[in-house]
């Protein structure tokens, strides 16, 4: 008999609930504000109250960029590690809770220290603009909540290898750990410059700040940030959308192996952002994008999987020739569309990536409107349709309640929503890019000029994309509310795929922590180390911090 995630483990799932109660929250403020910024952009609407453009962008981008996904994905890997490895015990389970209320303390003020307008930074928070030091702090807790929360999973993880002596580990408390891994490691450049730079500077105990080595730094973290987002999505693309099919997983060694080139070469790659900055050699701007080109073979092994995966199964159904498997698929079911549109985005989205990584294409669409349109299809479609697709079954089976027919009703509303804003406000951000229309600027700022008269038309475009996503956002969080607390109550499954019989052995060099991770740090000292020298070495007299408002 089926059983939900909540009567398995009552109290791990009261734990994840909580944190997508605050995940959805910022869903709701995140994309409201996204709404404003757009209607703003378009001419026809003035903000309120006297709050500033750049106010409402820094809300959008800290709420969902930063805590939306952050809460989202940790209550996610935990659940999912917590459901294949057997569950928490009291002590992991305590340690995830302080985790948890850190990361809420430190979020909430931020989050006040921005509606004050005293931390109008973007989510960026390059120096040198300077937010209220209570923001830094803010943003610290949230860092040493998340490692607190990576502890808990390294320890059960340890715990399950000890436990099960020769068995392979849980392929979703792997994937789990090595996303883990990753933030962990690379969380340490963003506390640096916090810490020791963005502080003291906001406290006035020193005068200046060096902006490229917090530039540097913010970056370093900056693109595994991204893979941050994406690796929970891959989780749900590998090891639980072949459940919902009805298939199995097709390698469980392609998998692991697609997650250790991740942690490799999603950390030395942070210059790619930078290829337009001045004072780093640009022989090392070359070697990074290398690098860069390196971590899209992994996406490109995703992509093989998952065409794999869908043929099987269809196959097994009857299908025949190369993409039979189309009509097999359940395409009613919103648990299986809402990520299949989010891997389809990834086609375009990830072809943007490559454009954007591509020294020469980057001079020009950097600092363009066009690359606002590359995440909003790689984070915002990819990722949050696949984290949507999610919910349908993660909510009620953490809540002890079932996905009914008006759920999956509502949920393919939610979807056939956020594909067609998406297209249209992307789209119009792509196109108007290409032309040169810079990104975060603000309509009041540049009215009566010229340029803003030419972009009019991409940015009503936006407009009338961004309020249907804001409708699809408003669908989302209807289900979210229907699925915590109103579904009819029942046991709903937490689906975790089993892998092909036809599957190869899974070798043991891919579980060797000490080899990943010395790789992992090697490429980093290999990638970093010679041009840090020569920015420290080289830096020009210290900037004096100032504000957007
Ligand atoms: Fe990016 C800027 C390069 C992926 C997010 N990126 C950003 C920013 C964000 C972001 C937020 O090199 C802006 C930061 C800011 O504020 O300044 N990005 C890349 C590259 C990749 C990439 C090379 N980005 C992502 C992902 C993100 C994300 C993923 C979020 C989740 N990005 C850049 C660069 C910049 C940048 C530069 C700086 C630009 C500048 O100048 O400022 C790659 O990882 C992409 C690889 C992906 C693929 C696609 C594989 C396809 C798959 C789907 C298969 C489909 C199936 C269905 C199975 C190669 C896996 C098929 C069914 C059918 C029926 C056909």
């Amino acid at each position: 008999m089926i059983k939900s995630f909540r009567t398995e483990h009552p109290k791990d799932a009261k734990l994840f609930l909580a944190y997508m109660y605050v995940a959805f929250a910022a869903l709701f403020v995140g994309a409201t504000a996204g709404l404003l910024q757009t209607l703003e952009r378009s001419g026809k609407f003035s903000l309120p109250f006297g709050i500033g453009y750049y106010q409402i962008l820094t809300i959008h981008g800290v709420v969902l960029g930063l805590v939306l996904t952050t809460f989202f994905i940790l209550g996610f890997m935990q659940a999912a590690q917590s459901k294949t490895t057997g569950g928490y015990n009291g002590t992991e389970r305590t340690i995830s809770w302080i985790g948890y209320y850190l990361m809420l303390i430190g979020t909430v003020t931020a989050a006040i220290l921005i509606l004050l307008n005293e931390a109008t930074v973007l989510f960026t928070f390059y120096a040198p603009l300077q937010a209220h030091a209570g923001f830094y702090i803010g943003l610290a807790l949230v860092i040493v909540g998340s490692w607190l929360i990576g502890f808990v999973m390294f320890k059960r993880h340890a715990r399950f290898r000890k436990e099960n002596p020769g068995e392979r580990t849980p392929l979703l408390s792997y994937m789990g750990v090595m996303t883990m891994v990753m933030w962990q490691v690379a969380s340490i450049g963003v506390a640096i410059t916090v810490i020791f730079q963005l502080i003291p500077w906001s406290l006035g105990w020193v005068d200046t700040v060096d902006v490229l080595v917090s530039r540097t730094l913010f970056w370093y973290f900056g693109h595994p940030l991204v893979y941050f987002w994406l690796l929970p999505a891959y989780m749900m693309w590998y090891a639980i959308v072949p459940k919902i099919i009805g298939g199995k997983i097709f390698s469980d060694s392609l998998a692991r192996f697609t997650f250790i080139l991740l942690l490799l070469f999603s950390i030395p790659v942070g210059f790619h952002h930078q290829l337009t900055e001045p004072g780093i050699d640009p022989f090392w701007k070359y070697i990074q994008v290398i690098l860069t080109m390196m971590v899209v073979v992994p996406s490109m092994m995703t992509a093989f999987s998952m065409f794999a995966t869908f043929e099987l199964r269809g196959r097994e159904l009857g299908a025949k020739g190369l993409f039979g498997w189309v009509k097999k698929m359940p395409w009613k079911d919103v648990r299986f569309i809402a990520p299949f549109i989010g891997m389809l985005f990834f086609i375009p989205g990830g072809a943007g990536g490559i454009i954007n990584a591509s020294n020469q294409m980057n001079q020009v669409v950097h600092n363009t409107i066009w690359v606002t349109g590359h995440f909003h299809l790689t984070a915002a479609t990819t990722v949050m349709l696949t984290f949507f697709g999610m919910s349908y079954w993660l909510i009620p089976t953490l809540s002890g309640r079932t996905f009914t027919k008006t759920a999956n009703k509502l949920g393919l509303w939610q979807t056939g929503l956020w594909t067609v804003g998406m297209v249209i406000m992307s789209g119009a951000m792509h196109w108007q890019g290409l032309l040169g229309g810079p990104r975060r600027s603000s309509y009041s700022d540049y009215a009566g000029n010229a340029d803003t008269v030419a972009w009019g038309p991409y940015q009503m475009a936006q407009a009338i994309g961004g309020t249907i996503l804001f409708l699809g956002m408003l669908v989302m969080i209807i289900s979210f509310i229907y699925l915590a607390f109103f579904a009819p109550k029942g046991e709903e499954e937490f689906p975790v795929a089993t892998l092909s019989d036809q599957a190869e052995d899974t070798p043991k060099v891919l579980e060797n922590w000490k080899l990943w991770i010395g790789v992992t740090l090697a490429l980093i000292l290999f990638a970093y180390t010679v041009p840090f020298i020569d920015i420290v070495q080289n830096a020009p007299p210290g900037a004096k911090g100032y504000k957007l408002w």
